[in-house]
């Protein structure tokens, strides 16, 4: 399964590069500095250029970066997206230190900036699953399962939600979160 649809919005799979996505907002897996890092990161601010770097240093200055599981939002500079949404998972320290919760406050935080801001197309990387080494296996079930509440929260407000991986081997892991996510919630 590489789709569904939940609340009018469409939750699809691809695998890909996160910075070439055409959705009007693309989402960086970032740290609590938001002043940039290696892999999504560094990707999508060499992709974007150095205006989206002045952005965030704005927005340290005015509220002192990023907490684990919050979100801020950037111009996305020469990307195909209109807008970045930075948002900080939890580093994995074995599933006992709320690693759950803050990996859903990650998107759910995400998908309401995006919401609010009137945008309709987001993509998102596997959060956390990296650097941050959160299992991708659960990381992806707490992934698939607050998009679908939130699309049937929010029914309407986005077209389409995105999960972009950068693996075959991730692919294939979000495909099967997908299918029991269809068996548990939308059976
Ligand atoms: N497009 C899509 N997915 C990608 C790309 C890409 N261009 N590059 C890597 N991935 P990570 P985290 C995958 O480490 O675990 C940074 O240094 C990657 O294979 O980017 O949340 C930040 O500054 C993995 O599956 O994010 C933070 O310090 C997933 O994206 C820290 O890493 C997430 O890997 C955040 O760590």
């Amino acid at each position: 399964m590489s789709q569904i649809t939940a609340g009018n919005t469409t939750i699809s799979l691809v695998r890909g590069d996160i910075t070439e996505q055409d959705t009007d907002v693309v989402v960086n897996a970032a740290n609590t500095s938001l002043l940039g890092g290696g892999g999504v990161d560094g990707a999508i601010h060499k992709a974007g250029g150095p205006q989206i770097l002045e952005e965030c240093r704005q927005i340290r200055a005015a509220q002192g970066g990023c907490k684990t599981g919050e979100a801020v939002m950037t111009t996305a500079g020469q990307m195909k997206a209109s807008k970045v949404v930075h948002t900080v998972g939890p580093v994995w320290a074995g599933g006992s230190k709320g690693e759950y919760i803050l990996l859903e406050r990650a998107y759910d935080n995400s998908l309401n900036l995006v919401r609010k801001a009137k945008l309709k197309t987001v993509a998102f990387p596997s959060i956390s699953t990296g650097a941050y080494r959160f299992p991708t296996e659960q990381a992806a079930l707490v992934a698939l399962g607050t998009m679908v509440r939130f699309a049937r929260k929010h029914e309407g407000a986005l077209d389409e939600i995105r999960l972009v991986l950068f693996s075959d081997t991730d692919l294939s892991v979000y495909r099967k979160a997908l299918d029991e996510v269809q068996q548990t919630m939308m059976g």
